[in-house]
């Protein structure tokens, strides 16, 4: 799919003006399912792109779960056991396989997943700006709109002086940062220099494979350091908890290969007191959605970057459209699965190329298609 964004969205890895993802599908027993890929057109968030997720569904994911009959959707991470890494494949997947369960049950995604809330508390991510007086007055509009936190993306040569002009004006405002991995340990003492804003936390200042600089990095720094790419599973979770490389998880399910890890990871992070939020990567109202219903879990207890739809597509690809209330919260779809009335016509809109793949032609997981 194509989707315009509303606005650009920059971070330290450069911009990008329309979001391109891959929509996953899933039809049992006369119902279906979405899963919302995370996956962009460039490898620098993360390994995957477009192109790989479409290879992996198609020749390895898509093998193992059609015409499968699984008891519950835990059961599908497992079952891709045997395909290693490529997460926000198997992502889309299993999330589409969740949907199509709880509307086989009639109950809330939120519900089947362990939710105990009703309302999630929001916050915005905000790209990098053309100038500093833009980035102030971009705050003062998301804080206007009741959002509860404000994050900003930060790269060498556009962190102090943005913070410093976010905090002159706005005081008190929770405000954290995001670098998605633009500094190296060299810059630790131009790191420290962020201490003294009072942020909640720096988000994945060093590269996205290091934990060990990170445990070192965290006790330079009096500001709580949070991991995003560096959390590509529960596994490293664990080790970068042990060395104390974080004290504070973002969770992407797409990061982590779908909600059952996303679960396992909540509840690692609660077990050694290290409270999470859910990361955004500009999902769609349908992937939006998703978030909304994993955001319910009780170690969620900051606020995410689950924010409204008009912030990023106009129109969304859901009608009506997520929407933050003045307080700064959302509220949890309460019908069946996702919860959300999916718009057929603006799907086949944004549609670029599509692909029907049933039990017949992708033959078994030890068939042909497997074979190199
Ligand atoms: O690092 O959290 C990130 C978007 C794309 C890729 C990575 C990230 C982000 C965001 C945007 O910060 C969050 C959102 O508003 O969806
Ligand atoms: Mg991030």
């Amino acid at each position: 799919m194509k989707l315009p964004l509303v606005h650009f969205f920059e971070t330290s890895f450069g911009r990008i003006d329309d979001k391109h993802f891959i929509l996953v599908r899933v039809d049992g027993d006369g119902v279906t399912g979405y899963g919302e890929c995370v996956a962009e057109q460039d490898p620098y968030y993360s390994s995957e792109t477009n192109a790989t997720v479409w290879h992996i569904i198609e020749e390895f994911v898509a093998p193992r779960v059609l015409g499968v009959e699984f008891a519950h959707p835990r059961d599908v991470f497992p079952a891709l056991k045997a395909i290693r890494g490529h997460n926000m494949a198997k992502a889309a997947v299993e999330m589409a396989a969740w949907d199509l369960f709880a509307k086989q049950r009639g109950e809330p995604l939120s519900r089947v997943l362990g939710g105990t809330s009703d309302r999630i508390a929001s916050g915005v991510s905000i790209g990098i700006q053309r100038s500093l007086e833009e980035l102030a007055a971009k705050v003062e509009r998301e804080l206007a709109a009741g959002y509860r936190r404000i994050k900003i993306k930060i790269k060498p040569g556009w962190d102090l002086d943005a913070v410093e002009a976010v905090r002159a004006r706005f005081a008190d405002v929770p405000l954290m940062v995001d670098a998605n991995a633009a500094y190296t340990s060299a810059d630790a003492a131009h790191l420290a220099a962020l201490d003294r804003y009072g942020l909640m936390m720096i988000e994945q200042p060093l590269d996205y494979d290091d934990i060990g600089d990170h445990a070192v990095l965290q006790r330079q720094l009096k500001t709580a350091v949070c991991l995003d790419e560096s959390i590509k599973s529960v596994n490293i979770a664990r080790e970068a908890i042990a060395a104390g490389a974080c004290r504070i998880i973002n969770i992407k399910p797409g990061r982590v290969g779908g909600f059952s890890e996303s679960i396992r990871l909540h509840d690692l992070c609660a077990a050694h007191g290290i409270p999470v939020w859910h990361g955004g990567m500009l999902e769609s109202g349908i992937g939006r959605a998703a978030n909304i219903h994993l955001s319910t879990l009780p170690n969620f207890s900051l606020p995410g970057d689950v924010a409204a739809s008009k912030r990023y597509f106009n129109p969304d690809l859901i009608d009506p459209p997520i929407e933050v209330a003045a307080d700064g919260t959302i509220a949890v779809p309460q019908g069946p699965g996702l919860g959300v009335a999916i718009c057929e016509d603006r799907i086949e809109h944004a549609t670029l190329r599509q692909s029907t793949l049933t039990k017949s032609e992708v033959g078994s997981a030890a068939g042909p298609k497997a074979q190199v």
